[in-house]
This record gives C-alpha cells, sequence and structure tokens, in this order.
C-alpha cells in the first residue's frame, strides 16, 4: 500500500520553472472547477493541501506536490469564459510545453464532471493525451450528486464521447470518499512499474 503524507513543494509559471524530480509524476487536468482541487485533497486525506474555490479559478500555474512515493501536478483548468485570448494562449503555451517533455510524467488523471457530458475542451484535452500517447485514467467527479443508476449512464455517455470504455471511468466523490479505493489502486500501480 501507499503511504500517503502530502505537502506543497512549489509551483511553476513557465518551463524553466518546472520541477524536475527522480519521483514519478502524475498530473491532474480538468476543467476549471470540475474538483480537481477536491481531489487532491481526498487523496492527500487534507482539507487544504489544495485551496478549493467556489469561482472558477484564473490562476495559470502548475502547483506541485510531494505525496512521499511520488509528486502529483496540479495543473491548470481550462475552459473558463471570462478568460482573455492572451491567458488562452498562455495556458495552451504551457500544457504544450509541459507535455512536449512528458517523459518525465508517468501517469495522468483527466477529470470529467460525472454530472454532465464532456466538453468540447475536454474532447480537446483527451486528443492531446491521446496524441502524446500519455498514460491516463479518466476520473468522473462529484458523484454524491448522482444516483447509482445516473452514475452508470453518464459513465456510458462519457466513455462514448471519450472513446474508451464505461468500465475505464472511475466515478468519484470527494465529499464522501467515494472511488478513493479504485484511485489508490491506479497510483499503486503506477509507483511499482
Ligand atoms: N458535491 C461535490 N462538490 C464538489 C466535489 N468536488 C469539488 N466540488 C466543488 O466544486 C467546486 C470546485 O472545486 P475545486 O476542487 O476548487 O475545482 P478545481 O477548479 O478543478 O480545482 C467547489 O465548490 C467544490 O466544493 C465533489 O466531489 N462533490
Ligand atoms: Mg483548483
Amino acid at each position: 500500500m501507499l503511504k500517503i503524507n502530502a505537502q506543497f513543494i512549489t509551483s511553476a509559471a513557465n518551463k524553466s520553472q518546472f520541477l524536475q524530480s527522480d519521483k514519478p509524476q502524475i498530473a491532474v487536468c480538468g476543467k476549471s472547477n470540475v474538483g480537481k482541487s477536491s481531489f487532491i485533497n481526498m487523496l492527500a486525506g487534507q482539507k487544504k493541501l489544495a485551496k478549493v474555490s467556489k469561482e472558477p479559478g484564473r490562476t495559470r500555474l502548475v502547483n506541485y506536490f510531494d505525496f512521499g512515493d511520488f509528486v502529483l501536478a496540479d495543473l491548470p483548468g481550462y475552459g473558463y469564459a471570462k478568460v482573455s485570448k492572451a491567458e488562452k494562449d498562455r495556458w495552451a503555451k504551457l500544457m504544450d510545453d509541459f507535455f512536449a517533455e512528458s517523459g518525465h510524467i508517468s501517469h495522468v488523471f483527466l477529470l470529467v464532471d460525472g454530472r454532465h457530458e464532456p466538453t468540447a475542451n475536454d474532447l480537446t484535452m483527451v486528443n492531446y493525451l491521446y496524441s502524446n500517447a500519455m498514460p491516463f485514467t479518466v476520473v468522473s467527479t462529484k458523484a454524491d450528486k448522482l444516483s447509482r443508476a445516473a452514475i452508470a449512464r453518464n459513465s456510458a455517455l462519457i466513455a462514448a464521447a471519450l472513446k474508451c470504455g464505461a468500465g475505464d471511468i472511475i466515478p468519484t466523490s470527494s465529499e464522501t470518499r467515494f472511488g478513493l479505493d479504485k484511485i489508490l489502486s491506479v497510483l499503486d500501480g503506477v509507483v511499482r512499474r
């Protein structure tokens, strides 16, 4: 089993600031407000490691956390309508740079909102992961807001849109910690490789 003992390391605003580490690096990505920070806090078993916001975030930083056996990179969210074209371009450049040297990335968690079909930006992100040959897991969030039947139904819709199997989608709730066991077993597999 993984021993999880997490702490914030640093933030990177550009390529030159990306963290170099000997530990496996795991990235978390998804649109603004999907629940990335909450997911990281659930993994860490801490309430305030990553900042959770009611307002969709505007920070354009990669935040790094040391989890002991691995480093987790919280990537800036996308799809927030109110950002300027210049900010969107800056985000795209940061992501291009991040995945360009993706040899150091062991795994990516792509978070999508379990209540809705994936957005156009989610599809762009997943294509990005496919074209960079990144190993990834799709995590659907906010399962506490859905019935079991709705979770199953939405997983099928999300899988069809993202061209993966419904069984490859892990529904989670950072409120109830539903799905955490499955996430930990993915992490365990990644870290052992
Ligand atoms: N009900 C519910 N709300 C959640 C869950 N995860 C996140 N949220 C809420 O969604 C909002 C955005 O969460 P945050 O983690 O900051 O998203 P981020 O922008 O992707 O980092 C906050 O109001 C959270 O409380 C969840 O599993 N269940
Ligand atoms: Mg966040």
